[in-house]
């Protein structure tokens, strides 16, 4: 960690290799007037300084060691608890390329706001640089980025969700690209009049920004220190600024898990798979499979950047280093594998603290402790009216600490892809597992995913929310240029596209159980899918894709009726014309002129077939 005292110097005084980065940070720190900048190194020395100094101010709360060491509990505000998808915006030059289901505003004004907020906004604080890379440290498909900020909660965040530090400011060459990512709490300690205030636990504005400029590929953050708002490699960079960068170079990046399936014959296959939020991605990831003689491990649990490789086939990396996993219902019977990773060395954001110095959330343990400190500092017991944890809690934690983890999860050149998977969270109408006749027909599924909706939050209970490749809150440009590209990458990989499924675990019968147990048996649907990928399968061909036989599906052991079974795997043609009618409105909303003639086409074979 190296310490810039002098905010207001000139020239190149700053240690990157790269004059911009240097006269950025120096510009900066002329507009925030921070008391010190502090490089960061990324080392474990920094780690401790920081955390030390965070919990002697009361941001974080050292765990009992013998339970969870070098590990912390951080309590927010309860205004700053999630991403805030009405204060994130795209800044394009031209609304047009925003899209419809974007925040647009015009980067001019847009920098005027800022620049105004952004004005002596760390007063009396530390502004900290970290450089860091999202991939392994110069790897081919991997890219670097710059993030200034206020918070040290984020930087000891950004050591454990991206490669941070020195390495990654070295590989930062005088010519090198770069993604300037800048972040202030907007809380600072010394006023426009010169008077110092003392600091609060977790600083926030209720000011919030979340801002994107694709043209420039720059990110702008202001208001929250919390998680997608604030650590912004994740979100901001990895998909939203990564999926314009994707779009002029050929690849694609996604909000996708990667996982590494060992077949009982020893056979390893690659699969990605995008769900919506909050549809149990992090336990797909980290599944144990039900099914003997077959291993699942992890390579990523949120996102995924894939590229032609030099053999035309799609190669995936996961351009994290960590994990930032919803904790509630994370626990040791629907998840043990996260429950092993949060060992040690991790941070946890909003859980609740056992007497006895552990954390607990909901959901971790069958039985509730007697005796818990809610999220919010007060005590909880179970007959408590509000949960300990909140809903959003979150466990920090690097991904090489997950037990699941495979030995090529940080392979620079990345892992090849054999299958691409959608889902969404439907009661109804869509099976349990279906692939897709073609490439034109997954970027079809892909684009009409959709979950019902589940709390009163949400708007009316069991209305269908649409979420495009789950990628909705998170594409920095057009929705329909954005399957257009997809298209496009069908083209450039031709025969070596890799087959497309769509998967639904959450089927319900009339009386509104789960028809599919889920979470393990899951792998008795990537059995299947992996038998479709060797061909060892055959299929029932229908309109919305090509289903199993129910009887070569395997339920061994599995306490499911036949007829549930069927239900599952079978399109109910009401259904299904309801869906057709769905998706029309969806496309009309989103513009029709819009929608690529490849996808008005699928769903008037849809139509077509159901009549
Ligand atoms: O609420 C936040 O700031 C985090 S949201 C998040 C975190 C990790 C992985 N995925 C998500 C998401 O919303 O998709
Ligand atoms: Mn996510």
């Amino acid at each position: 960690m190296s310490i810039l005292t002098t905010p207001t110097m000139t020239g190149v005084d700053g240690p990157s290799r790269n004059a911009d980065v240097n006269d950025w940070v120096r510009d900066l720190a002329r507009l925030t007037k921070p008391d010190q900048i502090v490089w960061c190194d990324g080392s474990t020395r920094e780690w401790d300084d920081l955390t030390k100094m965070m919990v002697a101010q009361g941001t974080l709360i050292r765990l009992n060691p013998e339970w969870r060491p070098n590990s912390f509990l951080a309590r927010s505000d309860p205004a700053d608890v999630a991403r805030v998808e009405d204060r994130t915006f795209i800044c394009s030059e031209r609304q047009a390329d925003a899209g419809p289901t974007n925040n647009w505003r015009s980067p001019f004004a847009m920098r005027e706001e800022l620049d105004t907020l952004f004005a002596g906004s760390m007063r009396g604080r530390t502004m900290y640089v970290v450089p860091f890379s999202m991939g392994p440290l110069g790897g081919p498909i991997s890219q670097l980025g710059v993030q200034i900020t206020d918070s040290p909660y984020v930087v000891v965040s950004m050591q454990l969700m991206t490669r941070m530090g020195e390495a990654a400011l070295d590989l930062i060459g005088p010519e090198t690209p770069w993604v300037p990512a800048v972040h202030s709490v907007g809380a600072p300690l010394v006023d426009d009049a010169g008077v110092r205030h003392e600091d609060v636990a977790w600083p926030h504005n209720p000011v919030k920004y979340i801002s994107h400029f694709p043209e420039t590929r720059e990110i702008w953050s202001f208001g929250s220190g919390y998680g997608g708002n604030a650590l912004l490699g994740k979100k901001c960079f990895a998909l939203r600024i990564a999926s314009v960068m994707a779009r002029d170079e050929g690849w694609l990046a996604e909000h996708m898990l990667i996982i590494k399936i060992t077949s009982p014959a020893g056979k390893v296959y690659h699969l990605a798979a995008a769900f919506p939020s909050a549809c149990g991605k992090t336990n797909l990831a980290m599944l144990n499979p039900s099914i003997p003689g077959w291993k699942v491990e992890t390579i990523g649990d949120d996102i995924a950047w894939m590229r032609p490789g030099p053999d035309g086939r799609l190669r995936a990396i996961n351009p994290e280093r960590g994990f930032f996993g919803v904790a509630p219902g994370t626990g040791i019977t629907t998840n043990p594998t996260a429950v092993d990773t949060v060992w040690g060395n991790s941070i946890f954001t909003n859980v609740a603290l056992r007497d006895d110095g552990d954390i607990w959330w909901e959901g971790l343990t069958p039985t509730p402790p007697a005796h818990l400190i809610d999220w919010q500092g007060e005590d909880w017991t179970p007959e408590s009216a509000t949960p300990a944890a909140h809903p959003n809690s979150r466990f920090t934690v690097t991904a090489d600490q997950c037990p699941s983890i495979a030995s090529d999860w940080d392979s620079p050149e990345g892992v090849v892809i054999d299958a691409i998977l959608f889902g969404g969270r439907r009661p109804s109408t869509v099976p349990l597992v279906s692939q897709a006749r073609d490439w034109a027909h997954g970027v079809f599924m892909g684009a009409t995913m959709a979950s019902e909706t589940t709390a009163a939050a949400e708007g009316a209970v069991g209305r269908l929310r649409h979420d495009p490749f789950a990628m909705l809150p998170f594409c920095g440009y057009d929705i329909t240029d954005y399957f257009a590209h997809w298209l496009e990458i069908g083209e450039t990989l031709g025969a070596d596209a890799p087959p497309v499924f769509s998967v639904n675990w959450f089927r319900k019968d009339a009386d509104g159980r789960f028809i599919w147990p889920g979470f393990s048996e899951n792998s008795r649907v990537l059995e299947w899918i992996v038998r479709r990928l060797d061909g060892s399968v055959e299929v029932v061909d229908t309109p919305v894709g090509k289903l199993p036989r129910v009887r070569d599906f395997n339920v061994e052991g599995l306490d499911i009726g036949y007829e549930d079974l069927q239900a599952i795997l079978s399109v109910d043609r009401a259904a299904w014309t309801r869906e057709a009618d769905e998706i029309d409105a969806y496309f009309t909303e989103l513009g029709a002129d819009r929608i690529p003639e490849p996808l008005t086409r699928e769903l008037r074979t849809l139509r077509a077939s159901m009549r």
